[in-house]
């Protein structure tokens, strides 16, 4: 049930624009909820991952803390800023360029609102392990704030359990995680103030978390949307002055 002066403002609109703010939340839905799609890797060939040096988390971080939890016991001298050094690192040899989290565990990356007000457009967020069978696996789920209301924590994707063997001799995995719009480099979650990694930390004790990579740009305030939302909203109220003076 429409507010009394909302519906006010609907009913005086001629049918061209009733169809056009019928039509705009819907627009807010999909860009806001596009299909988020998770998809991912593993091998035990010798090769690294390439990893970005110039995401967001590089370049645009304010802070990274844990909220909830802690560094698993599995790994030593863990600090978060090894996900985001741009360095994998080489799962045989290099064991200090690994983070691990114990059960429950979350993790929040703010973005820097003082440079972006309105936040960060997201297209993709990359997750990469390396360790072995024993420390391979990955399961996640992701949430995101909004640059209007950065404290508030929405759904984003859930990464399903995988690569939970653990086999025998424990060769080299590696395993990364890939999360994105199912439209070709579109844009996942718009103006976006932080993402909330909540871990399960399911498998020996901690998986070996070696880079997180969330690809994407400062967001640009659109003429868009809201904006003419916003101007829909002041016809109306035109229109219905119109109609009282005559
Ligand atoms: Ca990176
Ligand atoms: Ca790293
Ligand atoms: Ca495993």
């Amino acid at each position: 049930m429409l507010p009394k002066y909302l519906y006010q403002i609907f009913y005086h609109m001629n049918s061209s624009l009733k169809s056009l703010l019928v039509a705009a939340p819907l627009l807010v839905a999909s860009v806001l909820h596009a299909q988020v799609q998770v998809s991912v890797t593993q091998f035990t060939d010798s090769a690294t991952y390439s990893v970005s040096n110039s995401d967001l988390l590089q370049t645009n971080l304010a802070s990274a803390s844990i909220d909830v939890g802690g560094f698993s016991n599995a790994f030593f001298g863990q600090t978060l800023g090894r996900l985001y050094d741009g360095n994998f690192g080489d799962p045989r040899t290099d064991y200090d360029s690994v983070v691990g989290f114990s059960d429950g565990t979350k993790v929040v990356f703010a973005f820097d609102l003082s440079a972006n007000a309105q936040g960060y457009d997201l297209t993709k967020i990359n997750t990469y392990v390396g360790w072995d069978n024993g420390r391979d696996g990955q399961e996640y789920t992701v949430e995101y704030s909004l640059a209007s209301s950065p404290t508030t924590f929405l759904s984003l994707a859930s990464v399903p359990r995988f690569a939970t063997e653990m086999g025998s001799g424990f060769p080299t995995r590696r395993t990364s995680v890939t999360i994105e719009s199912s439209v070709a480099n579109a844009v996942m979650v718009a103006n976006v103030a932080a993402l909330r990694f909540n871990f399960t930390d399911f498998e020996n004790g901690g998986s070996g978390y070696r880079e997180f990579d969330v690809l994407g740009a400062a967001a640009v305030p659109e003429p868009g949307t809201f904006s003419a939302m916003a101007g829909l909203a002041t016809l109306g109220f035109a229109q219905i002055r119109r109609r009282r003076r005559s």
